[in-house]
């Protein structure tokens, strides 16, 4: 079975940027890849590289592994766990570390952003996060990444250990390829459109968050900051509010922007809000109400425990087949 392998970072709620920009992506991606197993992993060993409360990390969790089996992923060739559950990260990232130069380390861009944020000291894990994330991918000898720009440099480094492990070992793992999105939406945010909408933007205004309600959600899209010129069209210098508000309409019903702009184009902004208000709407309820039910059966633990089953026992197998290479202990089978 060939893999394609992605972790999400449990750090926060899910809003409506993530998921039209990240969880559409792997429901699109798997559409193109039928033939691939999805395994798609909660991250929590990384998330640990920055400070974590317990409760909420634990609470986290469980909300976006049931976020996005409630998304519309498609579940016959979905396996979705829980990294900290299966042990072989943590020693892949411990034997991937003897591979990795502090040098490569030393470049990547996601560290320096991170290293500078932290008040209380930066964590040593946070330095060797790539060589984490480089084993969760080579663990599955995974194909196909698909990630954000962000994670491009990542992808790099992953490649160039995978491709040092193979001129040492023979063929000991797949170089993996990045699916990075070409024009995936950007969504902005509704307070300031000319960031990114953001679950760390301290004006919880500036977002919908996947599990707000309705009256929430109308009230957040109606008081997204526009212009004063009343007319709808996709400039996203001098409208960006409106083209942000086109953005996430197109996303959401497929219609492509030229087509939203005839649509609306006599409409004034409040017509315009509450169209996009309801599509957003229409769109998060029936995702909402299988959330709950997810929430509320067995049926999450179940597929958890059988996504685990699966990468465990691909995972160990890998991790054997290096430490064998390696010397390491004694010869196993
Ligand atoms: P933070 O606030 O900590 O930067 P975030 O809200 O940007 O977090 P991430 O967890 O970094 O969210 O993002 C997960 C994935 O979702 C990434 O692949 C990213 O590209 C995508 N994503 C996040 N926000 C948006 C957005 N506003 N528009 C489109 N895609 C997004
Ligand atoms: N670093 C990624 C999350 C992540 C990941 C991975 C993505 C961890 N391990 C393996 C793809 C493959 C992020 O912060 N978005």
């Amino acid at each position: 079975m060939k893999h394609i392998v992605s972790g999400i970072q449990p750090t926060g709620s899910l809003n409506l940027g993530t998921y039209l920009g990240s969880i559409k992506n792997f429901i699109d991606v798997q559409r193109r890849h039928p033939e691939h197993q999805l395994l798609l992993f909660i991250a929590d060993l990384h998330a640990l590289t920055v400070p974590q409360d317990k409760m909420k990390l634990r609470k986290t969790i469980k909300e976006l592994a049931a976020l996005y089996l409630a998304s519309g992923l498609n579940q016959d060739t979905l396996s979705l766990f829980i990294q900290s559950e299966i042990p072989a990260h943590a020693q892949m990232a411990y034997l991937l570390q003897c591979f990795t130069y502090m040098g490569e380390l030393e470049r990547m861009t996601q560290f320096k952003d991170k290293a500078q944020k932290q008040t209380k000291g930066v964590s040593s894990a946070l330095f060797t996060y790539p060589a984490l994330m480089a084993g969760d991918i080579l663990l599955y000898d995974a194909q196909y990444v698909p990630v954000g720009e962000d994670q491009k440099q990542h992808l790099e480094l992953t490649r160039d250990i995978a491709i040092r492990l193979n001129n040492r070992f023979g063929s000991m793992v797949t170089v993996p390829e990045p699916l990075i999105p070409k024009v995936g939406a950007r969504i902005m945010s509704l307070t300031d459109p000319t960031k990114k909408m953001s679950k760390s933007d301290v004006n919880v205004k500036s977002r919908v968050n996947l599990l707000d309600d309705e009256t929430l959600i109308r009230k957040r899209i109606m008081s997204a900051v526009t212009d004063s010129e009343d007319t709808i069209r996709y400039d996203t210098k001098e409208k960006p509010g409106i083209a942000n508000l086109i953005t996430i309409y197109s996303a959401i019903t497929g219609q492509a922007i030229p087509a939203v702009e005839a649509t609306f184009k006599d409409s004034d902004y409040a017509t315009f809000k509450r169209a996009v208000a309801d599509a957003v709407i229409g769109e998060l309820a029936p995702i909402q109400a299988r959330y709950h039910e997810l929430k509320a059966s067995p049926e999450l633990d179940r597929i958890l425990d059988e996504g685990k089953a699966y990468a465990d026992r691909f995972a160990t197998n890998k991790i054997r087949k290096l430490q064998n290479a390696l010397g390491l202990g004694r010869k196993r089978k």
